[in-house]
């Protein structure tokens, strides 16, 4: 399938466990650098509020903490990007993608090269006291202790090892503390590169 403009994009991955703050570091990366944040679980979260028999299904497997099929993602990913690339945008953030070695290799060969990896390290203590937090108001479907627990799960078995995967273009963030002190080491990682 052609990628038209996608193979010249800037991709920077954002791997983290649930809850490590990923959508809320791209947030900021955004209002600071530009990027075009894409995240996969709004994307889904999207294709759920649509209500079509395709959300239904993916919002099962989601309450249930464990991945959604490969292509699903993916598809929904390169829509968007090819979208965002005829608009002239160049780099992206890809949040929450890859979740497991075969999502990577996947994307890297039908979407774009990978041109960094930013990986948020968070202990599972830390990440069950945010997503309980979060859960309070969230409305969420997964932000509730069984779940938490099998999502946890799920990034132990399948994402964890990706990290070791990309460990050349890896750079760890050690993401226990506050948002602000978090993306102190978040700037000195993007200010480090030439984008
Ligand atoms: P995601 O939407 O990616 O959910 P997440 O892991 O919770 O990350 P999120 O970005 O929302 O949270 P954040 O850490 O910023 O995935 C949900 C589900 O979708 C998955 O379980 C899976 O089923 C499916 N899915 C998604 N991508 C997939 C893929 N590639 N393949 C297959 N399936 C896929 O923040 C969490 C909370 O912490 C927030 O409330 C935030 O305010 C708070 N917080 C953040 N930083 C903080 C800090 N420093 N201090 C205190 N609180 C903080």
């Amino acid at each position: 399938k052609s990628t038209g403009g996608l193979k010249d994009a800037k991709v920077l991955f954002v791997i983290g466990g649930p809850g490590s703050g990923k959508g809320t570091q791209c947030a900021k990366i955004v209002e600071k650098y530009g990027f075009c944040h894409l995240s996969s679980g709004d994307l889904l979260r999207a294709e759920v509020q649509s209500e079509s028999d395709r959300g239904k299904r993916l919002n099962e497997i989601m309450e249930k903490g464990e991945l959604v099929p490969l292509d699903e993602v993916l598809a929904l990913l390169r829509d968007a990007m090819e979208k965002k690339v005829s608009e002239g945008v160049k780099c992206f953030l890809i949040d929450g993608y890859p979740r497991e070695l075969e999502q990577g290799e996947r994307f890297e060969k039908e979407v774009a090269g990978c041109t960094g990896v930013l990986y948020f390290e968070v202990s599972d203590d830390t990440m069950i006291q945010r997503l309980l937090e979060r859960g309070k108001t969230s409305g969420r479907v997964d932000d509730n202790e069984e779940t938490i627990k099998k999502r946890l799960e799920t990034f132990h078995n399948q994402t964890k090892p990706l990290i070791d995967h990309y460990k050349d273009k890896s750079n760890i963030i050690k993401a226990e503390g506050t948002v602000d002190e978090i993306f102190t080491e978040v700037q000195k990682y993007m200010d480090s590169k030439k984008w």
